[in-house]
């Protein structure tokens, strides 16, 4: 990555940190309800990996746990929070809320609930666009628990037997909401699991975003040359509980204290200061400026907008309802 991209991607990166960070605020504050999972601590994995493609082009999917990389992918920030905050603004309308961010014209392609769901579904994505002759390939963001589900193995083999492209990322933060992943699960490095599908796969450092990037490049580069799927593994780890309900009791704290020490922001900021690209004070000042735009453009927008009426309630049940589905995939 070339130094001005990195420096970009800093801003980008720690936009999304206070981004999410607000949100936590916003949701103390009841103003946000329902679920809401945060990514702090897990930012490098989807800004490495989606610096490396094309967003916007390219397909992405993910769990829960999906602000930033729909933020990554185009989706207005404001347009998020304005969801978050179930306002008609919202990139939703405000009918889905935190687990079900969606942007169809910058394809992220959701926000799901279900663990696992997303697998089956980017592979369905990676069989259109090769029925289709594209040039874009398929990203599913996942954790680590979900590939104890089923479909996770059956959506490999389709995926690998059709040489679909698509490009698995596993984000393991080494939990799935309390349960450690060596009480969960049979092999512990998540990229081991795929051989049995001929996937070729790696496993890398989460926290340092040249490594997630370098990685990505290669495994973007081999799916999108049409040589079927990749399996990528992100050694992460989530900063808060698994969602605002968790009181994130289970963990010890020398083990936060260590992953905390590995900060992907801070990592790429000293970086940047070591290389003469960036001062402490210029970074400063953008984390002045990234609070100030969150606060005038993003929570007033959110907070300044109406509820949904209520003759949205049915309008977006029917596909016959809905001008996406008639206009088709753009
Ligand atoms: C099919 C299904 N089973 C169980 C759950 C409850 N659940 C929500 S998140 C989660 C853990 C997932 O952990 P992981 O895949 O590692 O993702 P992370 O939350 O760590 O990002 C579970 C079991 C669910 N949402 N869907
Ligand atoms: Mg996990």
């Amino acid at each position: 990555m070339k130094a001005a991209d990195k420096k970009r991607v800093l801003r980008e990166m720690l936009f999304a940190r206070r981004f999410e960070e607000r949100c936590y605020e916003a949701y103390v504050e009841r103003k946000i309800g329902g679920f809401l999972h945060l990514y702090p601590g897990e930012e490098a994995c989807a800004f490495g990996v989606l610096e490396a493609a094309r967003p916007g082009h390219d397909y992405v999917i993910t769990s829960y746990r999906d602000h930033v990389h729909a933020l990554k992918c185009g989706v207005p920030a404001k347009e998020i929070m304005a969801e978050l905050f179930a306002r008609e603004t919202g990139v939703c309308k405000g009918l889905g809320g935190s687990m079900h961010i969606f942007g169809v014209d910058h394809r992220f392609m959701g926000g799901y609930a279900l663990v696992g769901g997303p697998f089956p579904l980017a592979a369905g994505i990676a069989k259109g666009i090769k029925m289709k002759g594209g040039d874009e390939i398929s990203i599913c963001f996942l954790g680590d628990a979900a590939n104890n589900q089923g479909v996770f193995h059956e959506s490999l083999n389709m995926a690998k037997l059709w040489d679909l492209p698509t490009l698995y990322v596993c984000e393991n933060n080494l939990y799935g909401i309390g349960t450690r992943i060596d009480r969960s699960t049979a092999v512990i490095d998540q990229y081991k699991r795929v051989s049995g599908y001929d996937i070729p796969s790696a496993q890398v450092d989460g926290q340092d975003i040249d490594k997630v990037y370098e990685a990505a490049q290669l495994a973007v580069e081999h799916v999108r040359s049409g040589k079927g799927p990749y399996f990528l593994e992100l050694m992460t780890y989530r900063y808060r509980g698994h969602s605002m309900s968790d009181s994130n009791a289970y963990r010890a704290k020398e083990e936060e204290r260590m992953w905390g020490k590995r900060d992907p922001i801070i990592i790429l900021r000293d970086r940047l200061i070591e290389a003469g690209e960036i001062s402490l004070d210029e970074y400063s000042a953008m984390d002045t400026e990234i609070l100030e735009e969150i606060e005038t453009d993003v929570i007033k927008f959110a907070e300044e907008s109406p509820e949904p009426s209520a003759e949205l309630l049915d309008k977006y049940v029917l596909a016959e309802n809905d001008p996406w589905v008639h206009g088709g995939a753009k």
